[in-house]
């Protein structure tokens, strides 16, 4: 892959994506439809989320079938019809391998269910007996880590939803089985992969109760997980590729061994600590404002641990689990331009690889459902329940919903004010966001002061300037919680990045005097930049040092 720190990715969530055959859902030939807008955008890769046979109970995240297509979304020959068109413009396709577990429908479930020992041990089954899990670990979509099944008299492990039984990766024929799944994509066509909560596979020898929390940290970076990657990496020759791993609850030190070259095993990873500064407690039921020195904190140690260790992060805001970036970290109701355009300035300028989340780049908001009806993420559902069953009344759980789901972020693309947002000519599987008719990609691309066309300034910027991409990082203003502000240097090249994360105004400071800086990019139209003498609320500014003014001046 050249020079892959010049690339932007962005996912598709393909249910929500565009639908091509009115059925109300997205799917791969609507992919198809829209490359031509991501091409105009400049993004280099899509990360589609699963499309593959799945009982749909966790939208395809629950796999029934790892080589076929669920008929919901298309066939074979519609996803070599997209990897073709990609290639053609230059996109490559990443896919989404969920090697965490499997759906209990799939055959090796469904086997081990029928008595075969074989496929038992392709999961992770223990005696037991009924009321009496082999621990107290919980699930992270609520409830016990563990489902009895009484004709095996056994219990198997599912982290997530009981239909998500977790795969042994004990077992070297389990691994087999993975590395064959990525060998017939590979061979398709496909340029990387994102592996799903892949920092999970490795469990203890020894599973024991945790009396201080839910069972994670058992599991979380577990005793063989690097082991495991490595040689997955290795037999399948995909270190060349683009890949991340999605990584729940991480470390720095082990994000530095997950994507240090020199290790072999992933380019890049997630993490997610930056995304629960609002999470009272740590919970991410219980609403609390968003803490801005947390959030910096985070940036500082994340970007700095890894820029020190050879790392590499993948920078983002938003996916299909988070609600939308500018209802969370912004305000999408009186600075919903300027936030939402400050919010992607201050991602895509750090050190690491950007990513773009359908949506996100026209600055959609969360959609503020009214009704529990509206929701279908199996999350959202069984937490909904746990909240009323510990007290709170409905409004309080709905509240709680419309700022946390997951179902924030997959509502349907909005492509321009026709009904159902050209997402569809039919009724969607998701309600729309009422906004559509002032928030879409229609609109935002005819406008040259749209957040969309911000977005795609970024991504050229990327492209353009070496500091950006190959840069190194440091922070300025550390103990100034309003302003994220950070210089990235390439050689002789100077960039300075300044965010203000709040909504009132804050005071500029630059290294040198303005005098020295050009202006590169900004999210207010200031008559000239360098009578500019504080930051305007959600104000980004981006400067690029003059080493030599003169030779600049056109
Ligand atoms: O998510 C992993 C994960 O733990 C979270 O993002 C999770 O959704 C959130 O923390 C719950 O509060 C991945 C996928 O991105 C997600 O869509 C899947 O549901 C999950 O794995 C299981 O495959």
């Amino acid at each position: 892959m050249q020079d892959f720190k010049k690339k932007v990715i962005y996912q598709i969530y393909p249910k929500s994506f565009k639908d091509s055959n009115a059925d109300g859902f997205g799917d791969l030939n609507g992919i198809t439809e829209k490359l031509d807008y991501l091409y105009w955008l400049g993004v280099d890769y899509i990360w589609v989320t699963p499309f593959f046979i799945s009982p749909q109970k966790d939208n395809g995240y629950d796999v029934a079938d790892y080589y076929n297509i669920d008929p919901m979304f298309g066939t074979m020959k519609d996803f070599e019809q997209l990897i073709q068109s990609a290639t053609k413009k230059q996109i490559g396709i990443m896919l989404d391998m969920v090697f965490n577990h499997t759906s209990t429908s799939h055959i090796w479930f469904q086997r081990a269910l029928q008595g075969d020992r074989n496929y038992q041990d392709y999961y992770i089954f223990r005696e037991g007996t009924p009321n009496c899990p082999p621990t107290n670990w919980q699930s992270k979509f609520g409830g016990s880590a563990w489902e009895y099944v009484p004709s095996l008299q056994k219990w198997y492990l599912h982290l997530f939803d009981k239909t998500q039984a977790d795969l042994n990766w004990e077992n070297p024929i389990v691994r087999e089985e993975l590395k064959n799944i990525i060998r017939f994509w590979k061979q398709k066509g496909v340029q990387g992969f994102r592996f799903d909560v892949v920092n999970l596979i490795s469990k203890p020898a020894i599973f024991e109760d945790d009396f201080s929390g839910d069972g994670r940290k058992f599991y979380t970076d577990g005793p063989h997980v690097h082991e495991y990657i490595k040689e997955l990496v290795r037999d399948t020759n995909i270190a060349d590729m683009v890949t991340v791993g999605e990584m729940s609850s991480t470390s720095i030190e082990n994000c530095i061994r997950y994507t240090n070259p020199t290790e072999k095993e992933l380019r890049m990873c997630f993490n997610f600590h930056h995304l629960k500064v609002d999470y009272k407690n740590g919970n991410k039921w219980e609403l609390q404002p968003v803490d801005r020195k947390a959030l910096k904190n985070l940036f500082i140690t994340w970007q700095t641990g890894m820029q020190e260790n050879n790392g590499w992060n993948a920078v983002f805001w938003c996916n299909h689990d988070q609600p939308r970036v500018v209802s969370r970290f912004g305000n999408d109701k009186h600075y919903w331009k300027q936030s939402a355009k400050m919010l992607a300035s201050a991602i895509h300028l750090m050190r690491g690889t950007p990513y773009i989340y359908q949506g996100e780049e026209i600055g959609m908001t969360n959609p503020c459902f009214t009704s529990i009806d509206q929701y279908q993420d199996i999350e959202s559902i069984n937490y909904y329940n746990i909240l009323l069953e510990n007290k709170k009344s409905k409004e309080e759980a709905l509240h709680i919903l419309q700022e946390r789901s997951r179902d924030n972020s997959r509502t349907p693309m909005q492509w321009n004010e026709h009904p159902y947002a050209g997402f569809s000519t039919q009724k969607p599987w998701m309600s729309l966001t009422g906004n559509y008719t002032q928030i879409n990609v229609e609109r935002e691309q005819n406008d040259p002061d749209s957040i969309l066309c911000f977005y795609k300034k970024l991504i050229s910027l990327r492209k353009q300037e070496k500091a950006i991409s190959h840069g190194t990082i440091s922070f300025l203003k550390k103990e100034d919680d309003n302003v994220l502000a950070y210089i990235r240097e390439y050689e002789h090249d100077q960039i300075v990045v300044l965010n203000n994360l709040s909504d009132t105004e804050q005071p500029i400071y630059t290294p040198l005097p303005l005098e020295n800086y050009t202006l590169l990019l900004g999210n207010y139209n200031h008559s000239s930049f360098t009578h500019t003498r504080i930051l305007l609320p959600y104000e980004t500014i981006v400067f690029k040092h003059l080493k030599n003014p003169v030779l600049n001046i056109k």
